[in-house]
């Protein structure tokens, strides 16, 4: 029968270095690994996913022009420096590529409200691409469709004990903001007043 070598010192079992020079633990574990086979495919995998991941990183950037941040897969400006009326502020936007934002998405309304907020631009309200412009009552967007009305979109107002949900403007206001003093929801008023904007990009 065959018996493990014995240090006749201590009588415990020892295990030594394969070759007589000194052994870098590490560089050999890693020598092991990087000789198994799913180690290097493993390590491929992960190039690859990185790289995926900066290729998609890249998209988004060259997507959105110089002006404009993603903001929940978006291109926006949150511009504060140009103000003017929903017109003004209408020909602002397409001369920067794009046109008034379309708030058309509960979600894309919350990442853009939150990075207003995070990014310190609130204490000011900013056109949005909507207007009833044509048709008193018909609020549509810039680019035609219909504008959904209520809940969670336009700012309910407390007056007097009564809830007075917007658009309250009637034939007198038909231009539509995102109104700081109400959390940012939709508020209709008069297009010749002074407003900051948000553009989006048109891709
Ligand atoms: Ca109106």
């Amino acid at each position: 029968m065959r018996t493990l070598p014995h240090d006749p010192n201590s009588g415990q079992r020892t295990i030594q270095p394969a070759s007589g020079h000194g052994v870098n633990k590490q560089g050999v574990y890693w020598d092991l690994l990087a000789g198994h086979p799913g180690f290097q495919e493993e390590r491929e995998i992960q190039g690859r996913l990185t790289a995926l991941a900066m290729e998609e990183s890249n998209a988004m950037a060259e997507a959105c022009g110089s002006y404009f941040t993603e903001i929940y897969g978006r291109c926006l400006l949150v511009e504060t420096f140009a103000q003017g009326t929903w017109y003004d502020m209408k020909n602002f936007c397409t001369e920067t590529g794009g046109r008034l934002v379309i708030l058309d998405d509960a979600n894309l309304m919350f990442a853009l409200v939150s990075y207003i907020y995070a990014n310190g631009l609130d204490g000011r309200s900013y056109w949005i691409g909507a207007s009833d412009v044509a048709s008193e009552g018909d609020f549509r967007w810039v680019d035609g469709r219909a504008v959904r009305m209520g809940t969670p979109y336009w700012a309910t107002q407390c007056h007097n004990g009564h809830q007075h949900r917007q658009p309250t403007g009637d034939d007198g206001e038909n231009c539509v903001n995102i109104w700081a003093e109400y959390n940012y929801h939709f508020g209709d008023t008069q297009c010749g007043d002074t407003y900051a904007a948000v553009c989006e990009q048109v891709i």
